[in-house]
């Protein structure tokens, strides 16, 4: 059982990582030459990220709550082995159980340029086998520095194929929702969640005034969140991922939920790589599927 001072004393690193307690969860702090960042062990949620001298890039929100078995508002939750709502049983966890259990250390390194490496497993329980009664490994990858790299490893260390949707459902920091576009989607399909799932195409960048909760497929290429307002870009590159999920609560859903805040949905927004929809990926036995991102913030 991994513990605050057993964690310090085997992978705390000098100028890099130490741990903490916060609100009776654990969170691995990082600071270093490039970035402040921060990971939470329940979830292996990936709270913050900022690179010194910049905005945040990675939102969160000022109302979030860390509570055991809570999911937490912003950040990077991961959600797997499934994606929205479980296929046949209402009562399971929307977007799995992955962010809401503990997961333990198995690494932290102190890369040559500077960065952290951090790796993460989930940690099975007797109620993580009830949903999902499959043998297999997942481990999550962090590289904390100029750019975030996430790598979600899913192994299936048993004996008969196994389907799985996921996401590193990422909420980025804007200046201003109304003043951002999103490019890299132009000319691709999607389901428009917020209009009866109907099927479109999107034309040209996408801009958000109003609720938006769209899953674009067959997207490969990586996207820009354009932020004139902070003079930037944040691009995200992926790999493991055919499909997107852009979403932006808007006002009525966000007074509904809570933990945004109170104009949280201004500050904002949501570009997920999934393996959602029809992108779910069935994994052969003792095969494994990584989906991965790199995050970059590029000034203009
Ligand atoms: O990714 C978009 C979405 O599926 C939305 O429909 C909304 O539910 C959002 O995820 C947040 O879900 P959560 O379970 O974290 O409140």
């Amino acid at each position: 059982m991994q513990t605050i001072k057993n964690l310090n004393a085997r992978y705390a690193i000098a100028n890099h990582v130490s741990f903490k307690e916060s609100d009776g969860l654990m969170v691995a702090e990082i600071d270093n030459a490039h970035a402040t960042a921060s990971i939470c062990l329940q979830g292996a949620h990936l709270m913050t990220w900022t690179p010194k001298g910049q905005q945040p890039v990675i939102w969160l929100s000022p109302a979030a709550k860390l509570a055991p078995g809570k999911s937490i508002r912003g950040g990077v939750p991961v959600c797997w082995p499934w994606f929205g709502p479980h296929a046949t049983q209402s009562n399971f966890p929307g977007h799995g159980f992955a962010r809401t259990v503990m997961w333990e250390v198995i690494g932290t390194r102190a890369l040559k340029d500077g960065a952290t490496w951090l790796a993460f497993r989930l940690v099975p329980t007797e109620a993580t086998r009830a949903q999902w009664p499959h043998s297999c490994e997942l481990v999550l990858q962090v590289a904390i520095g100029t750019t975030l790299d996430m790598d979600l490893g899913t192994l299936n260390t048993g004996s008969t194929p196994i389907t799985i949707g996921d996401a590193l459902h990422a909420y980025f920091a804007v200046s201003d929702i109304a003043q951002v576009a999103i490019h890299g989607l132009g000319g691709a399909p999607y389901i428009d969640k917020v209009n009866g799932s109907a099927q479109k195409q999107q034309a040209g960048p996408v801009s958000i005034d109003q609720e938006v909760d769209r899953i674009y497929y067959n997207t490969g290429r990586d996207c820009l969140i354009e932020d004139p307002a902070w003079k930037r870009r944040i691009r995200i590159a992926k790999l493991g991922s055919r499909s997107t999920v852009v979403w932006n609560p808007w006002v009525e859903k966000a007074n509904k939920m809570g933990d945004l805040g109170e104009d949280g949905y201004h500050h904002m927004v949501c570009v997920e790589s999934t393996n959602a929809a029809d992108d779910v990926m069935t994994i052969a036995p003792q095969q494994e599927h990584h989906l991965w991102v790199r995050y970059a913030v590029e000034a203009f």
